[in-house]
Formats: structure tokens, sequence, C-alpha cells
């Protein structure tokens, strides 16, 4: 990942925030930089890679999980926070043989405006594509995460190609539970989904979404709000996010390397836009789009 110089002006008068770099704040040797902040009631972390929120306690309350083996070597996409899916969501559906979840995930972003206050913080963390190997149109992306008793994250999508293009894309939360096979997921009953465990047959359930196996499903044009009940609950809200996904790998995570026994710990419920709510952007357009995560 290219070296980019910190904007370390923003940072001037902030009594809370600070860059420093992933060793000092995990198991790792990598120098990567890691944006802090540790405000008396907000604490929170974020990765350059992938302008990546990766910790976020609200008042004593941890939102987000985060893989105890979490690999930060500046090109492996981490696992845990709220990975960033852009240009498109999961395989690529012209292409299947590219990378997953598109690049900006693995890319080096920037931190672009920061503010603070007693009951909030604000940051922007901004990606310039200039076109890719494997998506041509350049954009522009930011993210603005406002934390205060709540969780707001804010996507600005610029398609900066002369020409249209189309992005898919999620905004992975890896939400923190206390036991995943006790877990329910409400606010998606008698919705139709897309099976990811069974080659995307549509299909729809009756009940809550429960996480007794392995639960892979893309629900297109979904209701706003979605609940996540396991020890804590938290309301997962977007009028702007089209699509949500729940995922948790169950027991079949134990073989993968940085996810392991802990696939427990949380359970993804994403939104974004993919599969049929795609969007198509015309040259010069602008998507703005919000999601909002509160424990209640
Ligand atoms: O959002 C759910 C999903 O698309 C699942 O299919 C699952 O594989 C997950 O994302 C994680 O993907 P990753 O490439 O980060 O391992």
């Amino acid at each position: 990942m290219a070296n980019q110089p910190i904007n370390e002006s923003l940072l001037a008068s902030a009594k809370y925030a600070k860059f420093t770099s992933a060793d000092t704040c995990y198991n790792t040797s990598s120098q990567q930089l890691i944006f802090e902040v540790d405000h008396p009631s907000i604490k929170a972390r974020a990765s350059l890679q992938g302008g990546q929120l990766l910790e976020c306690e609200l008042n004593g309350t941890a939102l987000l999980w985060l893989s105890p083996t979490a690999v930060f070597d500046g090109n492996t996409a981490i696992r845990g926070g709220i990975p960033v899916c852009l240009p498109w969501f999961g395989v690529n559906q012209d292409t299947p043989s590219l990378p997953k979840h598109g690049f900006a995930r693995n890319s080096e972003w920037q931190l672009s405006q920061y503010q603070e206050s007693d009951d909030h913080v604000v940051f922007t963390l901004s990606f310039t594509s200039h076109g890719h190997s494997t998506f041509n149109a350049p954009f522009v992306v930011s993210l603005t995460y406002t934390l205060s008793t709540q969780l707001d994250v804010k996507l600005t999508l610029e398609n900066t190609h002369s020409e249209s293009a189309v992005f898919s894309y999620a905004l992975h939360s890896y939400l923190r539970v206390a036991d995943s096979e006790t877990a329910a997921v409400t606010g998606l009953e008698n919705c139709t989904f897309l099976d990811n465990t069974d080659e995307l047959s549509e299909k729809s359930e009756a009940s809550a979404i429960v996480f007794t196996q392995e639960i892979d499903r893309v629900y297109p044009a979904c209701p706003h709000l979605q609940q996540l009940k396991s020890g804590q609950t938290f309301d997962i809200y977007s009028d702007s996010m089209p699509t949500a996904i729940v995922w948790n790998p169950g027991s079949s995570a134990i073989s993968v390397a940085d996810i392991g026994a802990v696939y427990t710990g949380y359970i993804c419920v994403e939104r974004g836009a993919a599969f049929s709510d795609s969007l198509t952007l015309e040259a010069g357009a602008i998507h703005v789009a919000n999601m909002t995560i509160k424990s209640i």
C-alpha cells in the first residue's frame, strides 16, 4: 500500500484524537496507521486501511466486534469493525474471479475532517480511486462517522467518470453479541431474501433469524429498521441504504484463521445497496446514504 501523508493539521487542536500505529493497539508488528479517539464517553479506533471503523464504545457499551486474530499487514482485509465493501459487494457479478467485496477495504484512505465536543466526535475518512485495473470508473467515497449516544455513518459516493457506472456496496458491520447461537435478528420477517448458502435461491421466512447454523442472506428492498438481540439490543436503521445483509458463518468458521472459535462473538447486520438495489450513477452523480447503529 502506498504511503500517503497524514493530515496531522486537522488534529492540531484535537484534545481527544491522535494517530498511532497498529502495533501499539493490537498484537501485531505493523506500523499501519490507526486513528484513535479517547473522549470521556466515546472511545473509537479506525484504520486508514479501508477507512474502517474498528472499535466503537459509547458510554461504556462496545458496539463492534474485532477479531483477536485480525491481520494488520496493510493489504489483507481487516476482520471486524465496519469494513466497506465497494465498488462491488460480494462476488463480482460480471467477473466472479475478482476479489470479493471490491478493493476499497484494502486501499489507503485519508482523514479529511475532524471535530469534537463534550458530547460527540465527528470524523470523515475519504478515498479517491483514480481508476483501477478491476474497476475502470474513477470515484471518490467518504465515510463520516458521528459518534455520540449512537453511531451514525454517512456514505458519500461520487462517480467522477465521464460515463455512468454501476456500483454496489455494503457497510459490513460486525456487531458484538454475547453469543451468536442465542442471538436473533428481527425486522426482516416475511421479506424475500437471496440465500447465499443455497446458490442465492429466493426464499422468505416468517420468524426472526436465529443462528444455529451458517446464515448468509441478502435482503433487497428491506424495511428501514432491524433489531439484533443478544445480551444487549441494537437498532440498525437506514432509510437510504435499501439492502440488508445478515451473516454469521457458524461453526464452519472454526478453521478460518482470522475468525476461529470466536465466531460466536458477532453477527453481521449490514446495510448497503447490492444485487437488484445496485446503483447506476451517471457521470458526476453523487449518492449520499446514512446508517445508524444504536444500543437500546
Ligand atoms: O456479507 C456476507 C458475506 O458476503 C459472506 O458471504 C461472507 O463470506 C462475508 O461476507 C465475509 O467475506 P470476507 O471476504 O470478508 O471473508
